[in-house]
């Protein structure tokens, strides 16, 4: 590929990825995807379903895939323009498990061993500490040194194996001169971490036993209003942003994210009035910011040719540019290149 004759022309690259190793849940429509969204017009965005990622906790195959396929509709139907941006699922792109491999050979142990969601996962799933939960962010960081990306939008969850994957970044650029972009994590301010409405000290998680704990972007209407009156909040009753106020916090967060309202237009408009009025009023901000998507999902869902033709060209885009990244680290390490 020829340069632009000014670097400065280039625009960014974004890269991220979500795994579909369950329902979207609201936590990650506002942590993650509502950014991705917003960064197709002013970025070069690439965006990934990362399965390969999410077998490593052990999937139900029909589950497994009825979720990538869903993830796929609901991530287009949020809002995701594969006019604009490329949108692929990792495991029909083998350039990825390839890299993952050589980027296992510059991680250390120890390093791996350090990472929380390791130890978390592992904790949870003691009877299935596999080698892939270990050399999770090996494959993580290969998804995004592919694309040479400059930003990568993630809730601040995955802050850890970012940092991770600068470190492997410059140790191999140390090594070979350079070859992969170092990349920057892109964390929105607003909506880093959305709680779990059950427990507001915990991230709100697809994968919480609780149902009540988390919305499901495609939740009913009617449930997503039971979650919120019961979402557990305290005994002030005073609508106003303060510490030791999580459950509170945490609404307002969301109510702001699906508004656009700040934190004290939030307290002005709920003044004098109680907790019950709050909640539901977040409610009903969310199914209204939640209807178009489910019914624009709901039409994606009916037309899977559509969808296949989309994962396939989006594929054949990311394979073109993560191919020339793979030869070229290839190259530096001394492989025997192939005539081609
Ligand atoms: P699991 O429950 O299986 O750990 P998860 O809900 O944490 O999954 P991931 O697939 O690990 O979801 O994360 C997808 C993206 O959503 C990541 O960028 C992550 O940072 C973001 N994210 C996940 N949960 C939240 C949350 N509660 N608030 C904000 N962002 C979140
Ligand atoms: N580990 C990420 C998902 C993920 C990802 C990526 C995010 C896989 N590959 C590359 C950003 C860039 C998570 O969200 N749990």
């Amino acid at each position: 590929m020829t340069e632009p004759a000014n670097m400065e022309d280039r625009k960014k690259v974004i890269f991220s990825a979500i795994q579909p190793s369950g329902t979207i849940t609201l936590g990650n429509y506002l942590g993650a995807l509502k950014n991705w969204i917003n960064l197709q017009d002013e970025f070069d965005c690439i965006y990934a379903l990362a399965d390969l990622h999410t077998i490593t906790v052990r999937q139900d195959p029909a589950s497994f895939r009825r979720n990538t396929l869903e993830a796929y509709a609901l991530l287009l139907a949020c809002g995701i323009d594969p006019k604009k941006s490329i949108f692929f699922v990792q495991s029909h792109v083998p350039t990825h498990a390839q890299m993952a491999w050589i980027l296992d050979c510059y991680t250390q142990f120890g390093e791996l061993q350090r990472m929380t969601q390791f130890k978390d996962k592992s904790a949870k799933h003691p009877e299935n500490v596999n080698a892939g939960l270990f050399t999770y962010p090996p494959l993580m960081a290969a998804d995004i040194l592919l694309y040479q990306a400059d930003l990568v939008p993630v809730g601040i969850d995955q802050k850890q194996h970012l940092e991770l994957t600068r470190t492997i970044a410059e140790r191999f650029n140390g090594i070979y001169g350079q070859t992969f972009t170092v990349p920057d994590a892109y964390i929105p301010k607003q909506g880093a971490k959305i709680m779990s409405l059950q427990d507001p000290t915990k991230k709100m998680s697809k994968s919480d036993e609780n149902t009540n704990a988390y919305i499901a972007m495609l939740d009913k209407p009617e449930d997503i209003m039971r979650k919120f009156k019961r979402a557990v909040t305290d005994s002030e009753a005073c609508v106003r942003y303060a510490e030791g106020k999580d459950g509170v916090n945490n609404l307002m967060s969301i109510y702001s994210c699906v508004t656009g309202k700040t934190y004290e237009q939030i307290e002005n408009e709920f003044a004098g009035k109680g907790y019950g009025e709050f909640k539901a009023a977040v409610g009903e901000a969310v199914v209204e910011h939640l209807r178009p998507i489910r019914e624009r999902f709901d039409d994606y869902m009916k037309n899977r040719d559509y969808l296949e033709q989309c994962w396939t060209e989006g594929a054949e885009k990311a394979y073109s540019i993560s191919i020339r990244t793979l030869r070229k680290a290839m190259k530096k390490i001394g492989f025997l290149p192939m005539k081609r």
